[in-house]
């Protein structure tokens, strides 16, 4: 039974709201050969041996191998022609594909593997073939900027040859990133932005994605960061609003907002609940809302918003302290180390703050009206309770007093300090090589957030070159899931191979630049 009357009516409203996908063939750029070196990322480069047309001069045998770069990272579906040179095949030919989004995918074998997550998102694919010449799409879509191509057999009586290969890539962004990049901002910004424009571009499908490699489906905390970087470039609206009510239309029986959805083969939803994002999704509508001028939208899905907020209460103390009971995922950032509860504080704070304003902006204050006594005492209880004079008047988290950069954000963004306070603050934090740093670029975005809130131009613009300006220089072409200047393999499951190196949260950069331009420009 579904806990809203209206949640068949929302899932109407998300399948009319499918957006048109844009198509554009990609070549590939150059025929290159791997490096193993350690100063590298994750311990690979790649050198440009040959351009492109000596793709289509080699003659392949049995055990020959060779690896393209497309240039840049993309998304979609690979076409190629391949021939005969011979007179017949005395055996069929077993061929394999291996698409990576950095080096390290096409030279690191993927077996034997290990791993919490599945082993297929690792993208390789063989096929077989008993008749040459064929022209030939492989129907899986593919994330991916190297394509390493390996003859696994073949009989000794032919050699293959390509005619042409190219990726049939798709997005829904009808805007060309060259077309949008912020011509005004400094010249030492415009490669963050281009490469913040592509990795959204390429999230950006029938559906918003967190990763075209991993995990192909929208998952609610990631959504508000790349809904609020579209607004400002693509401003493609309503691929939002298909989130937005894919969400709604896919809640749990309980009313639970669910913490992802999938779009194919029908709509449907994970079992995961992650409370703190759940809290958020009242803060993703009023930014829809205030960005596409829908306010129906925000009525419509107000319902959904406010129950929310039930289950939050179940984790609010007597004392008005976030006390995690166990009950559902808590999610603040890939670091085990991290203790949740001051940015917990911190976000069901925010929450609450956006669920006043938004209750506010469509007249449901009455049914809001309990956030504001909550929103004061919580806020009490935190500065009392979590600023530490022990601790050099730095926010602590959970009985180890944790200092973390994701509480000192947290906290600044809830508006539990002043931004004069937060300025003081982020001084002391920078300080402490104690600090529980961030893993994701879902926390840095934050943390950048905070800067720029608190007046601390300086900083953000030196943690945005930093932290995304430090992919760059290890060879991104899009953004990554998590990275950690100090460890290449970091990686929450368990093998770095399976992370994803374009992922939509990371594209915030292009967000600070608009959003904030006059910290940027010129
Ligand atoms: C991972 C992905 C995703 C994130 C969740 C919590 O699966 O990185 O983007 O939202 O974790």
């Amino acid at each position: 039974m579904p806990y809203f009357q209206d949640q068949v009516r929302w899932l109407e409203i998300a399948k009319e709201c499918e957006p048109q996908l844009y198509h554009n063939n990609i070549r590939p750029q150059s025929l290159v050969r791997s490096i193993g070196d350690p100063r590298s990322f994750q311990g690979w480069r790649m050198l440009p041996k040959l351009p492109p047309a000596s793709i289509y001069q080699r003659r392949l045998k049995r055990g020959d191998q060779l690896i393209l770069d497309f240039g840049e990272h993309i998304v979609g579906y690979l076409h190629f022609t391949l021939n005969l040179i011979g007179e017949a095949m005395g055996g069929p030919l077993r061929i394999k594909f291996i698409f990576g989004e950095v080096p390290a995918e096409v030279c690191e074998p993927f077996d034997p593997f290990i791993g919490t997550l599945s082993r297929a998102w690792l993208q390789d694919e063989t096929i077989t073939l008993d008749t040459l010449p064929q022209s030939i799409c492989l129907s899986r879509r593919f994330a991916f900027r190297y394509l390493k191509i390996e003859i696994m057999a073949a009989s000794f009586d032919y050699q293959i040859q390509f005619s042409s290969i190219h990726c049939d890539s798709v997005t829904s962004a009808s805007i060309p990133i060259e077309k949008l990049c912020n011509k005004r901002i400094k010249p030492e910004f415009q490669n963050l932005d281009i490469v913040g424009l592509r990795t959204l571009r390429n999230c950006m499908q029938t559906g918003l994605e967190d990763g075209p490699k991993r995990d192909r489906r929208l998952w609610i905390g990631d959504s508000p960061l790349l809904a609020r970087t579209n607004y400002l470039t693509f401003k493609n609206y309503t691929v939002v609003k298909r989130g937005l009510y894919l969400f709604a239309g896919l809640a749990h029986e309980n009313g639970q907002l669910p913490a992802c959805v999938y779009e194919r083969p029908v709509f449907s939803k994970g079992n995961e609940f992650i409370l703190g994002h759940a809290a958020l999704y009242t803060s993703s509508l009023l930014d829809y809302a205030e960005a596409s001028g829908d306010w129906e939208t925000a009525r419509d899905l107000w319902p959904i918003a406010l129950k929310q907020m039930d289950f939050v209460m179940e984790y609010i103390n007597n004392d008005y302290i976030f006390q995690d009971i166990g009950k559902w995922w808590i999610f603040v950032d890939w670091r085990p180390e991290l203790d949740i509860q001051t940015p917990m504080q911190g976000i069901i704070i925010f929450s609450l703050k956006r669920l006043s304003e938004l209750a506010q902006a469509i007249d449901k204050e009455a049914e809001a009206a309990f956030a504001r006594e909550l929103i004061n005492k919580m806020t009490i209880a935190a500065r009392e309770r979590m600023l530490s004079p022990s601790h050099n008047n730095l926010f602590v988290s959970g009985s180890k007093r944790q200092i973390s950069w994701a509480s000192q954000v947290w906290m600044i963004l809830s508006g539990v300090i002043s931004p004069q306070e937060g300025a003081i603050l982020f001084q002391k934090l920078i300080k402490r090589k104690d600090a529980v740093k961030p893993a994701t670029p879902f926390i840095y975005h934050y943390a950048v957030e905070a800067m720029l809130t608190c007046g601390l131009k300086e900083l953000a613009i030196e943690l945005i070159n930093l932290y995304w300006g430090g992919m760059i220089n290890a060879g991104a072409s899009t953004f990554w899931e998590i990275y950690d200047p100090t460890d290449p393999f970091l990686s929450p499951y368990a093998n770095y191979l399976l992370n994803s190196y374009c992922h939509a949260w990371s594209c915030t950069p292009s967000y600070f630049f608009r959003k904030w331009n006059s910290v940027f420009e010129v």
